[in-house]
């Protein structure tokens, strides 16, 4: 049986909204985040980076998001919740499976840093500002009057999506772009979600960015 091993206002939220979803058993531990900010020790103890989501089924201990819901999705999923490979879904699917995290996560980083920085980040905010616009316009224009990343249902590429649409919410980054809000809310609204938040211990972003 899979645990997931989840930090309180994390990613790990991803998976616990996953297994919840898939309706499979699962056994989750919960994790206080240290000085507020980073993973305890005893999360640190699960794999090297020390980074939430881990998960461990059996022997194996498993890291990153994304390898996370691949890995829960081929094992466990029984063909729910991704396309059969080789459609044009799963090309969709594969390419957003990875650009969040891989391409969309960095300038939303950057542009926090940069802020924090106040005035002596102001020279950053012509490059940060300009690549925050390109990622979040290309994200509404593509999920504009779409319910779902891929195709017509749920599929691993949304639980993706959702977390960083959660942390650019909170942060008042998506003012501009009414697809995107919009889709937050449909996501959040599902019920699965919402037994992932009942179950899942504190999330709350917020406590993640530092006055
Ligand atoms: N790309 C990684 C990012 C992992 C990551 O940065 N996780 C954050 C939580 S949202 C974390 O563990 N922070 C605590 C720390 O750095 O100690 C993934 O998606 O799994």
């Amino acid at each position: 049986m899979i645990t997931v091993h989840h930090l309180a206002d994390s990613r790990s939220q991803r998976v616990v909204w996953l297994v919840e979803e898939l309706g499979i058993d699962y056994t989750l531990k919960l994790y206080p985040r240290a000085n507020g900010m980073f993973s305890p020790p005893q999360y640190q103890a699960l794999h090297g980076l020390g980074k939430a989501p881990v998960i461990t089924d059996g022997e194996r201990t498993i890291a990153e998001s994304g390898a996370i819901i691949e890995y829960i999705l081929e094992v466990y999923g029984n063909g729910k919740l991704r396309p059969a490979v080789g459609t044009e879904d799963w090309v969709r699917y594969l390419q957003w499976m990875h650009l969040i995290e891989g391409s969309v996560m960095l300038p939303y980083i950057l542009n926090i840093y940069v802020g924090m920085l106040g005035e002596a980040g102001v020279p950053l905010h012509g490059r940060v500002h300009g690549e925050v616009d390109k990622h979040f316009g290309f994200l509404e224009t593509e999920m504009t009057g779409r319910d779902f990343v891929v195709g017509d249902e749920l599929t691993g590429a949304d639980f993706q999506l959702t977390f960083l649409l959660e942390g650019a919410s909170l942060n008042e980054m998506l003012g501009g772009y009414p697809a995107l809000t919009r889709y937050l809310g449909l996501m959040q609204a599902r019920p699965a979600y919402q037994r992932a938040i009942a179950r899942g211990g504190s999330y709350d972003l917020r406590r993640l960015n530092p006055s």
